[in-house]
């Protein structure tokens, strides 16, 4: 096979992997977007700032105008929260104790995967499923589900552990679903990607990109029939943005005025492939902004800017007047899915293909955990030793949800076959019962 080496543009690009297809030529390029942005609308966040426009040409993070998707983020700084400003102003009126929660949750979010990661790469415990690990993203869930009520709905993603921690969700069936033990959220069978808690309002991650749009859409028209004000929120990837489930659902949420948030979570990456490469925007929240609905392109890692947009997002759906799109630029310090570069006890994913690993270390010195932690200092919030007890209550229920995991017994294994469109149909001791493969009668 020939090989062809140099920088193209997304154009030659695209007419490449065309003849590529019919020539088996392989092609190694690195992209250049050419995008500007430039159009303003609807209120936002940016950098912390809050503007009632967003120019999106300096919307990059940090704040470059440079910047462009797929970019090295050499330019950004190890920068905080900042102090003053709408949204900083508003999470700072909010009760101390909603504060400590949301800090809470943080942490429980980031200690619980970073758990799991040590327990992936250097454990002996026999952990099962596929998991996508949220840290780097946290304060995309927790900004978010801080403005929620208990019964709003969420619909997640294959990147969702950090949704359910942040709405509630309770660690000990988590860890013992990974563990594939039956005290699991799905008595072990479902494991990550299909945890799901409806007693708050958690529709459950989702291994199909892009479905949560869909249910969020489905759950909102309930509320809608019954006369509630409960919302929902649809969370989803850049990836999950670019595929027709997403433009169709805003679309129709937008005709039908269904209380809809969706929360796109930009961290340039599909898998390994750069959001560049795809989609012919700078941004996600670009797609839909014809629909003329509110779009927000905040700095996700930035829990006061996440809270502060998703707050006018849900009172103007509460009011009756449909969705909106948020976008959060973000990222996740491990590989797309699994462990590959990680080490015990040492944070972030090092020699991927894809990033370089001074990029992860940039965006890494933008933990959203540590953030915030400055902020609320900073601020005078609350004390180094009030965050201090919340960092150490949130290892030790950590640790406490893996003991629960190790002793909890293992599934019945004919527990595999209930809860599914088999078992009103056929009693699931029948399937033990026959030789050869089991038929649904
Ligand atoms: C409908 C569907 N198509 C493809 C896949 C395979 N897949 C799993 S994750 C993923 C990328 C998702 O990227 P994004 O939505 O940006 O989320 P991220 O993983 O970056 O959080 C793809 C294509 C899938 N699970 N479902």
């Amino acid at each position: 096979m020939a090989k062809q080496k140099g920088t193209i543009d997304r154009r030659t690009l695209l007419k490449a992997v065309g003849s590529a297809g019919a020539t088996g030529v392989v092609i190694s390029v690195r992209v250049e977007a050419s995008q500007t942005g430039g159009a303003h609308w609807g209120a936002g966040v940016t950098g912390g700032k809050w503007e009632k426009t967003v120019p999106l040409a300096t919307a990059g993070p940090g704040g470059d105008p440079n910047w462009q998707p797929g970019d090295a983020v050499k330019f950004l700084p190890s920068e905080q929260i900042p102090t003053s400003g709408k949204a900083s102003d508003l999470v700072a009126s909010l009760p101390k104790d909603k504060l400590l929660t949301i800090y809470e949750r943080m942490n429980a979010s980031r200690k619980w995967e970073t758990a799991m990661k040590d327990l992936f790469v250097g454990g002996t415990d026999r952990l099962y499923g596929a998991f996508h690990s949220y840290v780097g993203q946290e304060a995309i869930a927790c900004g978010v589900m801080a403005v929620l009520n208990d019964d709003d709905y969420i619909a997640s993603t294959h990147r969702g552990h950090g949704h359910l921690i942040a709405k509630g969700g309770d660690l000990n069936k988590m860890s013992a679903e990974i563990f594939f033990k039956e005290t699991g959220y799905n008595k072990g069978y479902g494991g990550s990607m299909h945890i799901t808690d409806m007693s708050k309002g958690i529709m459950g991650m989702n291994g199909i990109v892009g479905a949560s749009f869909y249910l969020a859409a489905g759950a909102a028209i309930r509320g809608r029939i019954r006369g509630t004000k409960q919302v929902a929120v649809a969370f989803g990837g850049d990836g999950a943005a670019a595929s027709p489930y997403y433009f169709s659902a805003v679309r129709s949420c937008t005709n039908y005025k269904i209380p809809v948030i969706f929360v796109i979570e930009n961290n340039f990456q599909q898998i390994g492939v750069p959001m560049a490469t795809v989609v012919p925007t700078k941004y996600a929240c670009e797609y839909t902004k014809g629909l003329g609905i509110p779009h927000y392109l905040v700095d996700g890692n930035d829990v006061t800017a996440v809270y502060a947009a998703t707050k006018e997002a849900v009172d103007w759906a509460r009011a009756g007047n449909g969705p909106s799109v948020i976008e959060g630029i973000t990222y996740r310090w491990y590989d797309h899915a699994g462990f590959p570069g990680a080490r015990v006890g040492v944070d972030g994913a090092s020699g991927l293909p894809y990033r370089s690993d001074e990029e992860v270390r940039q965006w890494m010195s933008r933990d959203p955990v540590t953030r915030f932690k400055a902020w609320l200092l900073a601020k005078k919030l609350a004390t180094q030793s009030e965050l201090a007890k919340i960092e150490v209550d949130a290892q030790a229920a950590v640790d406490a949800s893996v003991a629960f995991a190790r002793g909890s017994k293992d599934p019945d294994p004919r527990a595999g076959l209930l809860n599914t469109y088999a078992q009103g149909a056929v009693p699931a001791t029948q399937f033990f019962n026959r030789s050869g493969p089991a038929r649904l009668g």
